[in-house]
């Protein structure tokens, strides 16, 4: 970590009252752990932060103590906003339609993915830990700040999930100790693993089943791919943050090099989730269509021909996977 640009960091978000802190849309639970890691911290502190994300808390992460704070995004930042702060947010955009009004330019962003500009004053981008919450913990030590049990279960939050519980590439020796450090300080790691991962609503594993019927293979069984039609939410019950994990569905299944998920959105749009066992960079692929992530996880969305950009995101896949074996 670059020194001098955390303590510069540190410094103004240290000497904030009251600062705004946000996440992207379609959050998960690295962008909750991480708004309502920093807010506990800094409430601490005795400042004042706002939280706010597009569409407000979803109910999988209502069990995150402080999830009350979290609030839909306002028309215009409250006026007495001293510091703005995007977390786990990969471009200025990701904050949410909204907020592409507001005159007020981001103050500080703080994240972990590869494909992020930099569109901050202060922007502290660390790719090679695997949670934007690993990188506020990082921060926080250097800051010597107390991290309290309610902010340690909201930063372990954020670094299971980003990890799919500590499994994928990019889990370091460094990971486990943040987890480590994190569970001394009260984060209760089969608590946050039964709220994320064995609270399956029934509408949820409603739409599970439908997407799971949609597998196709292909490539040599090397890539394989589902689909979300807009019917199934009808169908399910579900709400569109209900597609959150079924991507690892179809990148568990053996020898599979790189499974995506094509959801056809009402509006004729298509949004893509990538992942990669390793071999194949996804972020560099999701890149050429406008889109990007981390190399083993990435996404695009496209507002139109989605028939057809499905079909050239697969033949970039194939593609990729040919020049694998060549
Ligand atoms: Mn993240």
């Amino acid at each position: 970590m670059d020194l001098s640009l955390a303590q510069k960091i540190i410094a103004q978000i240290g000497a904030a009252k009251h600062p705004a802190i946000l996440a992207h849309l379609r959050p998960d639970g690295d962008a909750f752990g991480s708004i309502l890691g920093l807010a506990h911290t800094l409430r601490e502190r005795g400042a004042q932060p706002q939280v706010f994300v597009e569409g407000g808390i979803i109910s999988m992460y209502q069990f995150l103590p402080g999830s009350e704070l979290v609030q839909d995004l306002p028309a215009s930042l409250p006026s007495n906003t001293d510091c703005f702060i995007a977390l786990d947010t990969s471009t200025r955009e990701r904050l949410g339609q909204k907020t592409i009004s507001w005159s007020r330019p981001v103050d500080i962003v703080i994240d972990h993915h590869i494909s992020n500009p930099g569109y901050g004053k202060h922007n502290l981008i660390i790719a090679d830990i695997p949670s934007t919450t690993g990188v506020l913990f990082e921060l926080f030590q250097i800051a010597k700040w107390k991290i309290t049990p309610a902010a340690a279960t909201c930063l372990f939050t954020g670094l299971t999930t980003d990890t799919g519980s500590f499994r994928y590439r990019g889990t370091s020796a460094q990971t486990l100790h943040t987890a480590a450090k994190l569970v001394e300080l009260g984060a209760d790691p089969s608590e946050i693993a039964k709220q994320c991962y064995l609270s399956i609503t029934h509408e949820r594993h409603a739409l599970k089943r439908l997407v799971s019927n949609t597998l196709t293979l292909k490539d040599n069984n090397k890539s394989a791919f589902l689909t979300i039609s807009p019917d199934f939410y009808a169908k399910s019950g579900a709400k569109s943050e209900d597609t959150e994990g079924i991507i690892e569905e179809v990148a568990s299944i053996q020898g599979v090099e790189v499974g995506s998920l094509f959801e056809f959105t009402g509006d004729g749009g298509l949004r893509v989730s990538l992942r990669s066992k390793g071999k194949i960079d996804v972020n560099a692929i999701a890149s050429s269509f406008g889109g990007g992530g981390h190399k083993a996880a990435a996404g695009i969305r496209l507002s139109k021909d989605a028939e057809k950009n499905r079909q050239l995101v697969l033949d970039a896949i194939s593609k990729a996977i040919s020049n694998l074996q060549s």
